[in-house]
């Protein structure tokens, strides 16, 4: 190469992976004592749901036998599923929920 030439040299675009956080399911799961406004009210108060859509997916556990009620970070998908726990077990209530990554 002689003097006056300038090598330029192109590298190939690195990726930009943008770290997004592991989602995790908080899923009720039906049994045959909890009534069934109680599950539409806890719908409703720990996944903020509206009326029509915390009756919607409670008709869905209770025929499918379970639901997603939302999905979340784990921190907050703990969070809920414990509040769902307390809640029942405060009103002698066997409801369950668990949370599963997606
Ligand atoms: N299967 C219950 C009943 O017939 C109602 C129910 C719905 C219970 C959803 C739990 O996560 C549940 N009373």
């Amino acid at each position: 190469m002689a003097q006056h030439e300038s090598k330029i040299i192109i590298e190939p675009k690195k990726k930009v992976k943008p770290n997004l956080p592991k989602m995790f399911k908080v899923l009720l799961l039906n049994d045959d004592f909890t009534p069934m406004e109680f599950v539409v009210d806890v719908i409703k108060k720990v996944f903020l749901k509206s009326d029509d859509e915390a009756t919607r997916l409670m008709l869905k556990i209770h025929t499918e036998g379970m639901a997603v009620c939302g999905i979340y970070p784990y921190e907050i998908a703990e969070t809920k599923m414990n509040q769902v726990l307390k809640l029942a077990k405060e009103q002698q209530h066997p409801l369950q929920s668990i949370i599963e990554k997606i």
